[in-house]
């Protein structure tokens, strides 16, 4: 049966890509008939409860939605990028792209983000510490991917935006509606519209050990039951002066540890915290997302109505 992987089986995939290196598929989805488009993303982002951001020109400036329809009017006609996060959420057309990635666990999705770029649109070159699939929607988008990056990689001082201060390209593609391009983390990329164009990116969620620590953290304070407690390690008298000594340290990374050291409570709480809703206050009390809100009363999305040129 034929995926989104094209030529490639999801065994070789994951075994030889996933979280390694990227692949180009052409013709991921043949003839892909984009389920949103710039106008009724652009309708999303005058939401308040949709998490949007406009970049503009080549640097980078950031605004935050929501917008009013009177800032679209005013945009340029070039250079510049409407990013909406989590489009998936708002829009069920949108998250039965999903269904095309069930090779990978679906409670690693962190959410499908959609951008609508204007000729020249780019969010500059960057990396994530996440894996993503760009999946190209209406229009042409030149991506071009570079080295590999990690926290030493030295970024511009952009405002709210981490720019990377060189970029050196390896390899470009023009990416077509229905081309996909897999990226895993650390990989700089830089991808510039050629025309305007949509962009669906499907991105899933790696939490920092720091996010999993404090959440856990929190868990183990909630459940109660008897806390542990430092004891010392052997003392002699002159321990009493001096800087803290590594048997004291030991002792706390062991207690520390003997916390962690319980399987059925960390399954619990991990299940728990991969599956947290990504915008607790827009579930409502029967746990569903509410989605209504950017619908008309017809049922379509409600949209930028001065609508872009196109
Ligand atoms: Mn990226």
């Amino acid at each position: 049966m034929r995926t989104v992987l094209g030529e490639i089986s999801a065994k070789e995939f994951l075994t030889d890509y996933w979280q390694q290196k990227p692949l180009l598929v052409r013709a991921a989805i043949p003839g892909f008939n984009p389920p949103i488009d710039g106008d009724e993303l652009a309708g999303l982002a005058l939401e308040d409860e949709v998490e949007s951001r406009l970049i503009i020109g080549h640097d980078w400036q950031l605004e935050q939605g929501p917008f009013d329809a009177e800032r679209f009017s005013r945009l340029p006609s070039t250079d510049w990028t409407l990013l909406v996060q989590a489009v998936d959420l708002w829009v069920p057309e949108v998250a039965e792209l999903l269904g095309q990635f069930d090779f990978l666990p679906s409670w690693r999705v962190d959410d499908i983000m959609v951008s609508y770029a204007a000729d020249g649109g780019s969010v500059g070159p960057h990396f994530d510490y996440y894996d993503v699939f760009l999946l190209q929607g209406h229009g042409t988008r030149r991506w071009q991917i570079g080295q590999h990056c990690n926290e030493h990689t030295p970024l511009t001082d952009n405002p709210g935006l981490k720019i990377l201060a060189e970029f050196e390209p390896v390899d470009e593609w023009v990416l077509e509606p229905g081309d996909m391009l897999y990226l895993p983390p650390q990989i700089a990329h830089h991808g510039v519209a050629v025309g305007d164009c949509t962009t669906f990116s499907i991105g899933f969620r790696s939490p920092a050990a720091t996010e999993m620590l404090d959440d856990l953290a929190t868990e183990l304070l909630s459940r109660g039951g008897s806390p542990r407690y430092l004891t010392d390690p052997p003392l002699t008298p002159d321990l009493a002066s001096g800087p803290i000594p590594a048997s004291y340290v030991r002792q706390v990374k062991k207690l520390i540890l003997e916390a962690l050291d319980d399987d059925q409570l960390l399954a619990e709480w991990f299940a728990q915290f991969m599956t947290v809703p990504k915008y607790p206050m827009l579930v409502d009390e029967t746990g569903e997302q509410r989605s209504a809100s950017v619908r008309n009363n017809d049922g379509s999305i409600s949209h930028f109505d001065n609508g872009f040129k196109r």
